[in-house]
């Protein structure tokens, strides 16, 4: 049977609102042809054939890596831009002092100028995505307009597209999200495409209040993929302190003890602390019975459900992790996860059709092509991958993915870890008092450049719930609404901090990390289960020796007393960089935030 194949000019929809405001962007950007984004197999077929066509995708080696694809970005358009990034808020007040503001009106003039016929020689796609399960009550839908198939290839892994989301708009019961994204590369008749088109001049614009996203000049990651870190982020960041729920930086992971009960915990850690390994941990095999289930590895929207207890969901449905560093002895499930049906970018690609970063194997191959297209030896001197070099990866692919991990209501919440890179001063693992200690545990976070030297103490970054560079607004605020969530609980997760990171006089790491952390997870969620033993000290309720499970690692009590130690000098430098973030938040901070760290003080006792 011949079936004549769908004209994708033809809208998939509809919504009358969405029709006028395709309508109204096409007018806009004056693109060649329009397309209605199905998510179908055939349809993501015939974009990944055009654009093995045009260059930007290499279809790799089917026989080893069945159903993937490698592309190479251009050398300028390798990651976040966040000096281009804006929030444009009503008024500068509300954004706060960590976010670049721009008037909405001036912005928006702006935007109207460079967008115009921006799209000119090329197809404009009408991506509808869902960001968590379709029809959630926790999810949310957006539609990007974008000139990239890139983008609609990635956002088919990293988020659910197509047809059954054009359903749910037609269906009017949730708002959906304007997101318009262009590489700011249009083609004149004629002009020959690059495999890679994007522009000097970047903007990645949110406007909090009309909740819309508007991104130019650039197709990589958390610039082009709208749904993840602009939408899943920074507008929900927004919608979640004026719904009363949380949209945070966190991985997602269920343990499961030998009796099959499951905790799970959510973890906010800043960027280059594993997040992705950890929310992918294999148990040492001297904890026969242990597991971990993944349910996400970087964004959780956390709600209370009628009872008054926390529930998350992840609402990506793939990893966009970065490669390098990623192999068998880190994380082999992330390994087996992009295995298939997954998109490399910026890794370096092997004579035989495979591909290959630094840390996916001890020996690198003999020869390669690197990221910028250049034959590459061990002997050149430079890195074959670009250190932020992705793979998008889907999510039902990992071996330990949760079987809950789809649940439309999410999962129980029962303790939040947050951490940070710090080669001193913070033990290895402590439990805040309460929740407004946790709160305070969480604003004060940080990380270390990982360039310092051994010994050295690198300058220590604050990292707010690692939400720095994604909080949508004010960031006083933001502590504010976690403050005020513990009135809807009856019950509120209790909060962790780790440190894997801590290093000796030497410089050497103190903690084995990777598959050990288990015996931490395991103190973390027994005590969340009120099942642990802990003392307590002036920074929080701290595991002794004996607390922790030790069984097939033999681990002198000295460097876990080490790994655990904190010093008074230490903790001056510590509440003093407490304060400097604060003094950069004085207008709009919690007095919640100055007593904590006014208690804190007292029980050093310094004097
Ligand atoms: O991901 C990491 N985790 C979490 C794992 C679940 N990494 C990699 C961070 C870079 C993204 C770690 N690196 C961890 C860790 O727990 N710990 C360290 C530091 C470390 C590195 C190497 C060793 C030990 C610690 N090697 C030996 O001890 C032999
Ligand atoms: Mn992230």
């Amino acid at each position: 049977m011949s079936m004549t194949p769908r004209d994708p000019a033809r809208p998939l929809s509809e919504n009358q609102h969405l029709l006028k405001w395709v309508e109204k962007m096409a007018h806009l950007t004056k693109p060649a042809a329009i397309h209605w984004v199905d998510g179908s197999e055939e349809e993501h077929a015939a974009l990944c054939q055009q654009m093995v066509d045009s260059g930007t995708l290499i279809r790799l080696n089917q026989e080893q890596w069945p159903g993937c694809y490698y592309a190479r970005s251009h050398a300028s358009d390798v990651a976040r831009v966040e000096d281009r990034t804006f929030i444009c808020s009503l008024s500068k007040d509300s954004a706060g002092p960590m976010n670049n503001w721009e008037d909405p009106f001036k912005m928006r003039k702006k935007l109207k100028a460079i967008f115009n016929g921006c799209m000119q020689g090329r197809t404009m796609y009408v991506l509808p995505f869902s960001m968590g399960p379709i029809g959630s009550p926790m999810s949310q839908i957006g539609v990007q307009l974008t000139d990239s198939p890139y983008v609609v290839v990635n956002t088919r892994i990293m988020a659910r597209i197509g047809l059954p989301v054009f359903k749910l708009i037609d269906k009017n019961v949730k708002r959906v999200v304007p997101c318009l994204h262009s590489v700011g590369a249009p083609l004149a008749p004629g002009q020959k495409d690059v495999p890679w088109p994007c522009n000097n001049e970047k903007y990645i614009v949110h406007f909090p209040e009309s909740r819309e996203i508007w991104s130019y000049g650039s197709g990589y990651g958390g610039n082009a993929l709208l749904g993840k870190k602009c939408f899943a982020l920074r507008i929900a960041s927004n919608m979640a302190r004026d719904e009363g729920w949380m949209a945070e930086h966190m991985l997602i992971l269920g343990v499961e003890n030998p009796q099959g009960e499951k905790t799970y915990v959510a973890a906010a850690f800043p960027s280059a602390c594993g997040k992705t390994n950890l929310a992918m941990l294999i148990p040492p095999a001297s904890f026969p019975g242990w597991k971990v289930w993944t349910v996400g590895d970087d964004i959780a929207w956390i709600k209370p459900d009628d009872k008054g207890k926390l529930r998350a969901i992840n609402p990506e449905a793939g990893f966009f992790g970065v490669a390098p560093g990623t192999g068998d002895h880190t994380n082999p499930n992330a390994m087996a996860t992009l295995r298939s049906n997954t998109i490399f970018t910026n890794v370096a690609l092997t004579p035989d059709g495979g591909v290959w970063w630094e840390g996916m194997t001890e020996t690198p191959p003999e020869r390669c092509i690197d990221w910028q297209g250049n034959e590459w030896t061990p002997a050149s001197g430079t890195k074959a991958a670009h250190p932020n070099a992705r793979f998008t990866a889907p999510a039902s692919q990992c071996p330990t993915i949760d079987p809950a991990w789809e649940d439309p209501n999410g999962v129980p919440l029962s303790a939040i870890i947050f951490g940070g890179r710090r080669a001193s001063t913070i033990p290895l693992v402590y439990q805040a008092f309460n929740w407004s200690s946790g709160v305070y545990m969480g604003a004060t976070m940080g990380s270390e450049t990982t360039a310092a030297a051994a010994g050295v103490q690198g300058k220590v970054r604050r990292d707010p719930m690692a939400m720095l560079p994604f909080c949508g607004y004010h960031m006083g605020d933001y502590f504010r609404h976690w403050l005020k969530m513990q009135r809807t609980l009856t019950e509120t997760p209790r909060i962790f901090h780790v440190n894997w990171f801590r290093k000796d006089e030497q410089g050497k790491f103190l903690w084995p990390g990777f598959s050990e952390n288990m015996r931490i997870l395991k103190w973390i969620v027994d005590r969340s289960r009120v099942r642990a033993l802990a003392r307590e000290t002036p920074i929080g309720w701290m595991p002794r020796y004996d607390d922790i499970d030790w069984s097939g690692m033999p681990f002198p009590k000295e460097t876990f007393e080490q790994l655990q130690s904190f010093k008074g000098s230490d903790w001056i430098s510590e509440v003093i960089g407490h304060e400097e973030l604060f003094i950069q938040l004085h207008d709009h901070l919690p007095p919640e935030m100055i007593y904590e760290r006014e208690l804190l003080i007292c029980r050093l006792r310094f004097d």
